[in-house]
C-alpha cells in the first residue's frame, strides 16, 4: 500500500491534483492578453488573436475531458466595438474560421455550440456562422461551449429590467414575482447553471462588465499567464485551486 502511494505521488510529481468530484459544472474564461502576447514578439495584434483561438479550441477539449458541463468564452463584448475598425473586421472573421476548421471535431465530440449577446448587430458573415454551428450542434449533449460574443452585462440586465416592467404591465407577472430567481430567468443565461469558476488570464483583476448577477457566488482564478499561453495545464491548475476552496454562499461552513 505505501508502495502504491509512492508510485502515485511520484507519477503525479508537480501536476495539480484533481478530484473527479467537484468539477465545476460552470466555468467562465475572460480570455486576455493576445494583444499582449503579440507585442512581445513584435507581431500585429492581430496575430496574437489567432494565437489565441488555437487555445479556444485546446481548452474546450480540456474542459470536456474534465466532465465540465458548460463553458462560457468572453470573445468580445459591447465595449470592444471601439477599437480599430481593421482590428473589429479581423475579430469578426474569426468565428467563421474557427468553425471551418473546428465545427466537425465539436460535432464529433458532442459539444453543443452556444452564445450569450446580442447577435443582430453582428456582421451578416459572422451571424450566419454562428448560426450555422449553434444549429448543427442544436442536438448534442455533451459539453455546452458557451460563446459570449457581443455581451455586455449591464445591457443584458437592462433589457431583463425591460422585459420584466413589460410582463408586469401586461399582467402577466406581479410585484411580488420579481425574486432573485425570476430576474435569473429574464437574463440570457437563464437555461445555465451559474459559473462555478471564473478564470481571467494575463494579470488584470476585473470583471469588465462580465456576468455581473451570475457571478454573484462565483469562485475567481486570476493568471499571469497569457491567453495564447494558457493550456491544458493551466486549466488544471486552476480546477486544484477551486477544489481547494470551501464554499459557503453566504451561510457558514
Ligand atoms: C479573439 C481569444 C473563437 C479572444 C480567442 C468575434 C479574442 C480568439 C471565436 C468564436 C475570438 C466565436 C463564436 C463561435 C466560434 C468561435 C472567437 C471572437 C474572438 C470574437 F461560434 N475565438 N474567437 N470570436 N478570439
Amino acid at each position: 500500500m505505501a508502495h502504491k502511494q509512492w508510485f502515485w505521488q511520484s507519477k503525479n510529481a508537480g501536476e495539480p491534483v484533481i478530484s473527479e468530484e467537484g468539477i465545476p459544472a460552470h466555468i467562465a474564461i475572460i480570455m486576455d492578453g493576445n494583444g499582449r502576447w503579440a507585442k512581445k514578439r513584435a507581431l500585429p495584434r492581430i496575430a496574437g488573436h489567432n494565437e489565441g483561438m488555437k487555445t479556444v479550441r485546446e481548452i474546450t477539449r480540456a474542459a470536456n475531458r474534465l466532465g465540465v458541463k458548460v463553458l462560457t468564452l468572453y470573445a468580445f463584448s459591447t465595449e470592444n466595438w471601439k477599437r480599430p475598425k481593421l482590428e473589429v473586421d479581423f475579430l469578426m472573421k474569426l468565428p467563421e474560421e474557427f468553425l471551418s476548421t473546428f465545427l466537425p471535431e465539436l460535432i464529433e465530440e458532442n459539444v453543443r455550440v452556444e452564445m450569450i449577446g446580442d447577435m443582430e448587430q453582428l456582421p451578416a458573415h459572422t451571424r450566419r456562422a454562428v448560426q450555422n454551428a449553434i444549429d448543427r450542434t442544436a442536438e448534442n449533449n455533451g459539453l455546452i461551449l458557451n460563446f459570449a460574443l457581443n455581451y455586455g452585462s449591464r445591457i443584458e440586465l437592462v433589457q431583463a429590467v425591460r422585459s420584466i416592467l413589460k410582463d408586469v404591465q401586461a399582467g402577466t407577472l406581479s410585484e411580488q414575482d420579481i425574486t432573485d430567481e425570476a430576474v435569473s430567468r429574464y437574463l440570457m443565461t437563464s437555461h445555465l447553471p451559474e459559473p462555478d469558476l471564473l478564470i481571467r488570464t494575463s494579470g488584470e483583476h476585473r470583471l469588465s462588465n462580465f456576468m455581473l448577477w451570475q457571478l454573484a457566488y462565483t469562485e475567481f482564478f486570476f493568471t499571469d499567464v497569457l491567453w495564447p499561453d494558457f493550456s491544458e495545464k493551466h486549466l488544471l491548475e486552476a480546477v486544484a485551486s477551486y477544489q481547494k476552496r470551501s464554499r459557503r454562499f453566504g451561510g457558514l461552513s
